[in-house]
């Protein structure tokens, strides 16, 4: 009796702080495109039946479950799972998926279709759950590069050569610079002294660097290195399926770059300046 009464004070104590994030995800396909005037089919995971090429990103608290609906409104077949955490489940065409999980770890954690890894991830399907147990402001950086034709080959039913992998446009939340400073969940605004952290994700193949100038962050949360949790630094290699929490307290007002340190990342199309390429914008 007293261990059904305390398991019920638990699961009582639990649901007074948790919600049910009821939400749904589209796979939709269309095009990406880029300053040069390079458009590459591209296919993404929607929050409605309107495409864009920023993927959905789904912004939890711990604690809370999550009953995710996939809808698929692509005319292929598609799957889906939250890398390490779910299993992976087929989507038929017009066909939709329920998917359940509970939000019991804090980080980033990477929803893609797996269906020939990375293929399909590669064309677009890739965005970023994550689950957090802070009020304080966020930033959410999905860091990708794309090759030209590897789409075309993907959607053609046929597998990339990996091994020559020669990505010339490279991305944060599906845009480059100059635009990525126009994406509020990007742009890191805020004020000095202010506790503010950056959400990335690496769901392209290629090592990427982010160096933050003007400032260090901590390293609060790494998939890959948990050791590297702490480490103060102002840049942060990040792997591709590699996912990263920043904590960022700005200790001086400007505007200072932020740009991925392998510097083919700044360009876009072979031009400098047109790739993965922001600010930090700190008021005093
Ligand atoms: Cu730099």
């Amino acid at each position: 009796m007293i261990r059904w009464a305390l398991a019920f004070f638990l699961l009582n104590g639990l649901s007074a702080e948790a919600a049910t994030i009821n939400t749904s995800l589209y796979i939709l396909r269309d095009s990406i495109h880029f300053d040069n005037g390079t458009s590459l089919p591209y296919a993404t995971f929607n929050e409605s039946n309107a495409y864009t090429a920023t993927n959905a990103r789904i912004v939890a608290d711990l604690g809370d479950q999550l009953d995710l609906w996939v809808v698929n409104f692509d005319s292929e077949v598609h799957e889906f799972r939250i890398q390490g955490e779910t299993n992976t489940v087929s989507i038929p065409v017009g066909d939709s998926v329920q998917v359940l999980y509970d939000c019991n770890s804090q980080g980033v954690f990477i929803f893609h279709d797996p269906m020939n890894f990375p293929d399909n991830a590669s064309v677009g399907l890739s965005g970023m759950l994550v689950v957090k147990n802070t009020t304080n402001a966020g930033f959410y950086w999905n860091i990708k590069e794309h090759q030209v034709g590897n789409n075309a080959t993907v959607f053609g039913g046929s597998s990339p050569d990996w091994s020559t992998y020669y990505p010339v446009h490279f991305t944060i939340n599906g845009k480059s610079a100059p635009n990525i400073n126009n994406d509020a969940d990007a742009r890191v605004v805020g004020n000095v002294g202010d506790t503010i952290y950056i959400y990335m994700a690496n769901t392209g193949q290629s090592i990427h660097s982010m160096h933050l100038h003007g400032y260090h962050a901590t390293i609060v949360y790494s998939s890959k290195n948990p050791s590297h949790v702490g480490w103060s630094k102002d840049s942060m290699p990040i792997f591709p399926s590699e996912t990263m929490v920043l904590e960022l307290v700005p200790d001086q007002p400007g505007e200072y770059p932020v740009h991925d340190h392998n510097l083919i990342g700044t360009t876009g199309g072979g031009e400098y300046g047109q790739g993965m390429f922001t600010t930090l914008l700190i008021a005093p």
